[in-house]
């Protein structure tokens, strides 16, 4: 059984990842309004594996028998000012969630809950990932000249966004 302070840390782990949803899906809808198809296409990507990862709390809730709490999601706040400030702001919602992910392992060594020690290792894993793509990406823009980066090189940029990485 879920101990109640678990329960509690998966519900809100399970609303962040709802959020982190939300934030990479206005970044997307801000990326395609500006032309970026596909900057926007890899956010679109994003959203829905952030989404996933919601369903995967939802269900690990349910399978050991307790209550999933639906929350209120924050808003994502407001739009990235050019492509740098995108991605730097990708990098932090990353962070942020890191530290979610990293305080359940914590805790559930603490409780002594193998079981969710255990299903948190693939977060562990996942945001390691993520961090390490946004990473990336921040430096091909800042190579790229950052924010003054030129519009062939936001082309190019965009032309690899398209297809890549593929989804997880
Ligand atoms: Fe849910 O992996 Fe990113 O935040």
């Amino acid at each position: 059984r879920l101990s109640p302070s678990i329960t509690a840390s998966l519900n809100a782990q399970m609303t962040k990842e709802a959020h982190a949803s939300q934030i990479y899906l206005s970044y997307a809808s801000w990326a395609q309004s500006e032309g970026y198809d596909g900057i926007a296409n890899f956010l679109f990507r994003h959203a829905k594996e952030e989404r996933n990862h919601m369903m995967k709390f939802l269900e690990y809730i349910l399978e050991r028998g307790a209550r999933v709490k639906i929350d209120a999601i924050p808003e994502p706040g407001p739009d990235p000012l050019h492509v740098q400030d995108c991605f730097e702001k990708v990098f932090q919602q990353e962070l942020d969630n890191t530290k979610g992910i990293y305080q359940l392992v914590k805790q559930s060594f603490t409780e002594e809950d193998w079981a969710t020690w255990n299903f948190m290792q693939w977060f562990v894993k996942e945001q390691t990932e993520e961090e390490t793509l946004a990473i990336n990406l921040l430096d091909k823009i800042k190579i790229a000249g950052g924010a003054q980066a030129s519009s062939d090189a936001l082309y190019a940029l965009d032309r690899d966004l398209e297809k890549t990485p593929d989804d997880a």
